[in-house]
């Protein structure tokens, strides 16, 4: 059991640190585990790292939605660090790495915690690491291992059969993780379970399995961290004391739901997340362990783009502000990057983007909300003082108009935040209003010196008074602040506010004179022994004075500026307090990197276009280079050093597809006359232990219990006599499609619908099929069942509804006798397929899968060429229904200083039913449904993709619809056109055809 302990020594540490001197008081929990080894530390009001206190400003990311691995995963920790999160939150994926059970276990590669640990540590970004065994995370099973649904135990319970499943993975995972506990490496704390609820009275055992979990970390060297707990709701679960009981309890939220379709449509901010906080763990600091960063879609959904708009920068300013204003220090944003469901990673809700609307995109760009973020967490990091901060009002009477709403907070020191927005998301328009505001000179109202605040509708803004920066100190701001550093012994702050907002700022100074350079759109003058500084911003003004600069930046212009800390200077990696030196460079996309050698500045980093750079830094600083080219510059009117960045990539030509020679084959041989399928599987099971159990039929069908967990299957039933039709229940999750054929004659098809369809959407359906008796023959006669599953559902509930049946789960042969056999086939080697690197989840059952036609150096000597034959074409499609597959090659040549993400496009034609499987040198990366939609765009990421030298793409086309299906159009594009200092990603090494078909 966990107990709370003093750490007396964290205290005396705390107070010798100049940034921050506040004690841990006497019974305060810090983290204890039953010695004193404990790295990380928390209290009622924050973490602690080394003694200092911090907010952890958290994104989350999976490793394996970005198989291209550690050059990747870098780029996205370098994005992250650049926006200030000082922490990632990662899922593992058990069922990538346990293709079998009682199987080696293969961390390798994508799947690697290792890796993942080292990037993130070389980039210095902390870690919460979340690897399960449960995760939800709309993926497959939730990541469970398919094979887990032939286990006869109900999971996640203390069942022995399920217990003995999970054991060895989550000791494999401790192993990997007990080297990288902070300080030794950058994982500061362990999830256990996801979202995970307590015993319910008639289902025990539940809070037995999560203790279970946190004795095998702690079993296993996992000794000086916190174990965390997400619960789904504030609701308690785990936040102790008693059995599964976790150290440091968190809560999940999501307030703005699911539903992209309604983009503009927003709920009211939840006002009571501290008093919720409060009920259940007062002792411990408030955490967001999933705090909405976007939104999945559905098959059929509006879109990405539509869930960005739901999510977006004002939905971050409002909401993530709200949860500062209920004192949150610990706040993870899921998703912060996405990236894909490639290689039957989904489940049934979502498609192969996993975009999310997230501040990085699925191709790794940035959105105008990762700014937003950017501007938030430097705040946070450079106001210390917050984390120490408590309510004192939470109300509208501050303001003189009714529908300002105030949060007030303040910190021990006397620092004061006011955090306001509109009481009312509904409201889309401008609010001027005058605020009151506790000062060290006695309660002011602002601003005093002539205009009025504003928020625009779906904005908040967090006022300071009594607030350090440095030195000096600002008595009041009414811009927000998005940082401060001292360079030269000059304390820098930097203020923003929206162009045509008032702001007014005033600074205690000795100073008799104050000069502005730059803009002069805010004033400045002494005033009683204060700088105060009144206007609206635009562009950049510097007000200079003692030992001072503030910075005042219409908010266009701050979204645009970084804050690197200096490479190498801070105590640890991972360091972002505002007493590491730092820069403040403006302009450019983005700012990976600073490091300073002597008087040389190298910065490092992407352009989109050619940007005029603005550098704040010590006046050491002699010449500053952008990824290694010296730079030619100046001064500027507002004094930073100043040089053009010229854009050097050129825009790429991108290979047509419709130009290219197409190699097609027909991917159905399965219906033809004396197709061989002896040596298939036969599913010879009469029963199966399953709570889902089959509607009809002496033979369990399920594709499942015969090892073939992932893609699409195929069954084949066999009679003789005169049947007059067959009657099928099958099931393939949310948007499943089938066809059936009896012999070579199509019978039909059928799909699935989406969980927001009115009937709730259909995961299976039940369908008779008439055999017209001139096709049914003396002898064998077969029918046959092509399943294009949409994953394995996930486990939410706990009631092990991850097994339900893919494939047939229900059958009956009319009018003659019963089939005599069913054969069922599924990807190559079910459960032992051959393909380490890629994982056990790439490939599907598809003829051409068994093949290996979708793998580098496939000799598609027979297969029909374009050049030959003009209907070899993806565009020109297939006549009948039926499954064809289509390969071609092509070339890319991008220069070494680009990052140019490329996505495969398609034209859809919804009134067609057809469904594409997209390979990339063997790699499974989309499922397009011309159907359901909604995704054409299908990112190929660097490194999957070769962007130096050959590749190699497979498509098919499976029409549903007995007259065929064509794509009208399918091409390559680039989604972006970055000029980067990203290190090359180079292509991932994989095996081909010849390694995996021997
Ligand atoms: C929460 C899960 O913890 C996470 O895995 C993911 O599924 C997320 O939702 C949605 O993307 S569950 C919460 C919505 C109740």
């Amino acid at each position: 059991m966990m107990k709370w302990l003093l750490l007396s020594a964290l205290a005396l540490a705390a107070q010798h640190l100049g940034v921050l001197s506040y004690t841990v008081p006497q019974g305060s929990p810090g983290f204890y585990h039953g010695n004193s080894s404990a790295a990380v530390t928390f209290d009622a009001h924050s973490m602690f790292l080394d003694n200092k206190r911090l907010f952890v400003f958290s994104g989350e990311f999976h490793p394996w939605r970005a198989p291209s691995g550690k050059a990747i995963w870098r780029d996205v920790f370098e994005k992250m660090k650049a926006a200030g999160f000082n922490t990632a939150s990662i899922y593992f994926h058990w069922g990538l790495s346990s293709a079998k059970e009682g199987g080696a276990l293969d961390f390798n590669f994508f799947r690697s915690h290792t890796d993942l640990y080292e990037v993130a540590k070389e980039v210095g970004i902390l870690i919460i690491s979340r690897p399960g065994p449960y995760i939800n995370a709309e993926t497959t099973a939730g990541g469970f291992p398919g094979w887990l649904t032939n286990v006869p135990a109900l999971a996640r319970t203390n069942q022995t059969g399920f217990t003995n499943a999970w054991m060895p993975y989550i000791k494999a995972v401790a192993k990997f993780i007990e080297p990288f506990q902070y300080p030794n490496g950058p994982v500061i704390a362990v999830q256990s379970e996801n979202e995970f609820f307590q015993s319910f009275p008639d289902n025990p055992g539940r809070a037995e399995y999560m203790q279970l979990i946190e004795d095998t970390y702690r079993a296993n060297g996992i000794t000086k961290i916190p174990i965390t707990h997400n619960d789904a709701h504030p609701q308690g679960a785990y936040a102790g004391p008693g059995l599964g009981a976790v150290d440091l309890y968190c809560w999940d939220e999501y307030p703005n739901g699911f539903d992209c379709s309604h983009p503009t449509v927003w709920g009211q901010v939840d006002t009571q997340l501290n008093a919720d906080h409060q009920k259940i763990d007062p002792d411990v600091m408030w955490s967001a362990a999933e705090f909405q960063g976007g939104s999945f879609d559905p098959w059929g959904g509006p879109g990405y783009d539509s869930c960005y708009q739901l999510l977006n920068e004002q939905f971050a300013n409002v909401y993530y502000k709200n949860n500062y204003a209920a004192q949150v220090t610990l706040q993870s944003l899921y998703m912060t990057y996405g990236g894909t469901n490639w290689g039957n990673l989904a489940e049934p809700t979502v498609y192969t983007s996993y975009d999310y609307g997230a501040p990085i995109r699925e191709d790794r760009t940035l959105s105008p909300k990762f700014n937003e973020i950017k501007l938030q967490s430097h705040f946070l990091h450079a106001s210390t003082d917050f984390v120490l901060s408590t309510m004192t009002s939470a109300d509208t009477s501050l303001s003189d108009k009714g529908q300002v709403f105030t949060t007030a907070l303040s910190s021990p020191s006397g620092v004061g935040f006011y955090v306001v927005r509109q009481n009312d998301n509904a409201i889309t328009t401008r609010t001027d209003f005058q605020l009151k505001m506790n000062t060290t000179a006695g309660v002011v109202t602002v601003p005093q010196f002539g205009g009025t605040n504003s928020l625009e509708g779906r904005e908040s803004k967090i006022f300071v008074t009594n607030y350090p920066f440095g030195s000096n100190k600002l008595a009041y701001s009414t811009a927000e602040v998005m940082t401060w550093t001292t360079i030269d012994k000059t304390d820098i702050v930097v203020l923003y506010a929206l162009a045509g907002h008032t702001i007014e700022a005033s600074i205690p100074t000795t100073a008799q004179k104050v000069t502005v350079s730059g803009s002069t759109s805010v004033t400045a003058k002494v005033s009683n022994g204060s700088v105060v500084i009144n206007g609206s911003p635009s562009g950049a003004s510097v007000i200079t004075f003692g030992s001072a600069k503030v910075v005042v930046f219409d908010k266009a212009t701050a979204l645009a500026w970084w804050n690197p800390r200096l490479a190498g200077t801070g105590k640890t990696p991972y360091d972002v307090a505002p007493d590491v030196p730092s820069v403040l460079v403006g302009g450019p996309y983005f700012v990976r990197s600073a490091t300073q050698h002597g008087s040389v500045l190298a910065l490092t980093g992407d352009l989109n276009a050619t940007t005029t750079l603005d550098v704040i830094a010590s006046s050491s600083v002699k010449s500053i280079t952008w990824n290694g080219k010296t730079l030619s510059v100046s001064k500027s009117a507002f004094g930073s050093i100043r040089a053009t960045l010229p854009f050097g990539v050129k825009a790429p030509t991108v290979p047509s597809l419709k130009d290219a020679t197409w190699l097609c084959e027909d991917s159905l041989p399965e219906i033809k006359d004396g197709f061989d399928d002896s040596s298939w599987v036969t599913a010879n099971k009469t029963s199966t232990p399953r709570p889902q159990q089959p509607t009809g039929g002496k033979f369990v069908l399920y594709a499942d219990e015969y090892g073939f967990h992932y893609g699409n299957t195929i069954a084949r039933g066999h009679f003789t006599g005169n049947a007059t039709g067959v009657k099928l229940n099958v099931q393939g999750g949310f948007n499943f499609g089938y066809s059936v054929w009896l012999n070579n004659k199509f019978l039909g098809s059928n799909q699935g619908t989406n969980a927001n369809a009115a009937n709730g959407g259909l995961d299976q359906t039940n369908d008779t099929w008439t055999f017209n008796t001139a096709d049914v023959r003396p002898g064998d006669n077969v029918v046959t069942v092509v399943v294009d599953t949409t994953g394995l559902n996930e486990d939410q509930g706990g009631d092990d509804f991850f097994k339900t049946p893919r494939g047939v789960r229900g059958y009956q042969l009319l009018g003659g006798p019963d089939f005599s056999v069913w054969k069922i086939q599924g990807n190559l080697g079910g459960e032992n397929g051959p393909d380490n690197t890629r994982g056990p989840l790439n490939e599907g059952g598809l003829f051409f899968e068994r093949q290996g036609a979708h793998l580098p150096g496939f000799p598609a000597t027979n297969w029909a060429s374009s050049k030959t034959d003009s209907t070899c074409s993806p565009t020109v499609g297939i006549t009948t229904a039926g499954i064809k597959a289509y390969r071609t090659t092509f070339n890319l040549n991008f220069p070494a200083n680009s990052d140019i993400p490329i996505a495969l496009k398609f034209t859809r034609t919804p009134t067609s039913s057809y469904r594409t499987i997209i390979y990339i040198n063997g790699w499974q990366f989309g499922r397009f449904s011309s159907k359901d939609g909604p995704q054409t765009l299908f990112p190929l990421p660097e490194g999957i993709l070769n962007h130096q030298g050959e590749n190699e793409l497979l498509v098919t086309i499976w029409s549903l619809d007995a007259q065929g299906a064509k794509i009208a159009d399918i091409g390559l594009v680039n989604t972006a056109t970055i000029d980067s200092g990203k290190p090359p990603v180079g292509a991932v090494s994989s095996p081909g055809f010849a390694q995996l078909r021997r």
